[in-house]
This record gives structure tokens, sequence and C-alpha cells, in this order.
């Protein structure tokens, strides 16, 4: 059953994440979930396809690709049936705002069994790593919304936060000789209490850019497929150094697809 939750502005304020049940429902999971397969078994043009691993196993196929990123917005089908389906812009209209830009997407498809981890960061230390970059205070209110394609738990994957943490502050992140991207010194992240989240398909997460989070490998015999989608105030994109981003909503409608002119580039991690 689709429910934000009421008191979700609290449980992002104090909690600096929330969850909401059914924002996607099965027919358009399912959906999505064909339209990333093809993307991936096509290699399809305007894709990256992130193949990056880090203990050196040789993956061929599918199963190669750690994560699909659309910066340019190329498929109408995430477009019409994740991005501006009728519950996500309700979500966004209510955290966002009636303006709303979008920055981009990135699909994690954690394969059974050789699925890797991500490791702990701050999404905004990924948007902006210099504590100088004056765009860092505008992404600060940049959303993360991750929904989840399967099931997700403790045994193939799911993601992981740190209640609280965001209200601290954005920590300078380490790139390990043994680690897939930046992240947040080790020792610092042992000491923290991490709260899985689990997810039925369907569901989603919706954090803060200073939380914490992490998700572990997946040996299960199960799939953790999901995607993440980030968003930021229209008010934030000039600051932000983003006003050539698409409107995903404009005057509280969803709107359509960008088309080819009003595509940005593709730069940065989403
Ligand atoms: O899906 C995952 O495991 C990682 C997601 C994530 O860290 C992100 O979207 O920032």
């Amino acid at each position: 059953m689709f429910a934000i939750p009421k008191d979700a502005e609290a449980q992002f304020d104090e909690r600096g994440y929330f969850v909401v049940r059914q924002i996607i429902d099965a027919d358009a999971a399912q959906a999505v979930r064909s339209e990333i397969a093809r993307i991936i078994a096509e290699d399809a043009a305007g894709f990256q396809l992130d193949r990056s691993r880090i203990d050196g196993a040789e993956l061929d196929g599918a199963d190669a690709v750690r994560a699909v990123r659309d910066g340019n917005f190329l498929s109408d089908v995430l477009w019409n049936r994740w991005l501006t389906s009728e519950r996500v812009v309700a979500l966004q209209r209510r955290f966002v705002g009636d303006d709303v830009r979008i920055q981009g997407t990135r699909f994690f498809t954690k394969p059974a069994r050789v699925g890797e981890g991500t490791p702990w960061h701050q999404d905004i230390w990924l948007w902006a790593r210099d504590p100088r970059d004056s765009t860092r205070k505008y992404k600060t209110r940049h959303l993360s919304c991750w929904v989840a394609l399967d099931d997700v738990d403790l045994e193939n994957g799911c993601l992981h936060m740190v209640p609280g943490i965001h209200k601290g502050e954005v920590i300078e992140h380490i790139q390990y000789a043994d680690g897939v991207h930046a992240e947040i010194p080790r020792d610092l992240a042992t000491e923290v209490i991490p709260e899985p989240v689990p997810l039925h398909a369907g569901d989603a997460v919706v954090w803060h850019a200073k939380m914490w989070h992490m998700s572990p490998p997946n040996p299960s015999e199960r799939t953790r497929w999901g995607g993440v989608m980030v968003t930021l105030p229209a008010e934030m994109a000039e600051g932000a150094g983003q006003a050539d981003r698409p409107f995903l909503i404009a005057n509280g409608k969803a709107c359509d697809r960008p088309n080819q002119s009003q595509r940005r580039s593709a730069d940065g991690r989403r």
C-alpha cells in the first residue's frame, strides 16, 4: 500500500532518511527492470555501464555490470514509469517543491553471488569534493530516492544508513587501493551503528545528501536491483551550477522527457 509516512519531514530532519512503501507498483517495477536489462544487453548508446570491480574477478555479460547511469534521460520507460510516475511526483512535490530539476539516475544491479558492496560515503562529497566548492551548500538540498526492484534485505546486500549523522559535517573521503570509489575513512566507519533498510520491491528509501550510507556485497542466490534518482529544487540550480539539468516537475506538473537539445552532456557521477 502506497504511503509516505505522516511524519516523513520529522524523520528526514531527525534521522536523515525515511521509507516510502510502494512508490511504484509491481507492473512499473517489472517494466523498469526489463528496460534496465535491455540497456545492459544492448549496451545502449548514451547510458554509462559501470563495470568497475575491486576483487579482480573476471565476469562476463550482465553480471559484470555494477551500475547503469542515465544522465541524459534517454528512456521513455524510465522517465514515464519511474521518474515521473504519480507517486514519485507526489513525493518530489512534498519534499523538493513544485519546480524540480533532475540531476541524474544510477541503477545498481547487484547480481546474485558476485555483487560487490558499496563503501560508506556521503553523496554530497561525491558531488562537491572540495570544501571551497561554492556549489556544496546548494547541493546539500539535493534529494536521493532509491527504489527497490527486488525484495532487499540483509542477505542480498540492502542499504544501511546511520540515523542522525546527516546533522554532522561533510567528511573528507579517501580513495583506498581496494575501494571501488572514495569512501569515509574506514576507522570512522567502524565507530557508527548502522541501520539496515530492508525493502520490498517497489518501496523506496529517501535520504539526505549528508547521510552516511553503504551496502554490503550480495553472496545470496537472489539479485538485488535498485536505482537512485537525484533531484534538486529548481531555485538551487543556479547556485549548484546545474541550471542545465532538465525539469522533472514544473508548476507542480510532471514534465515530458527532455528532447535531445535540452539534454545536458553527461558528466559527474550521476
Ligand atoms: O545501491 C547501492 O548499493 C548503493 C547506492 C548508493 O550508495 C547511492 O545511490 O548513493
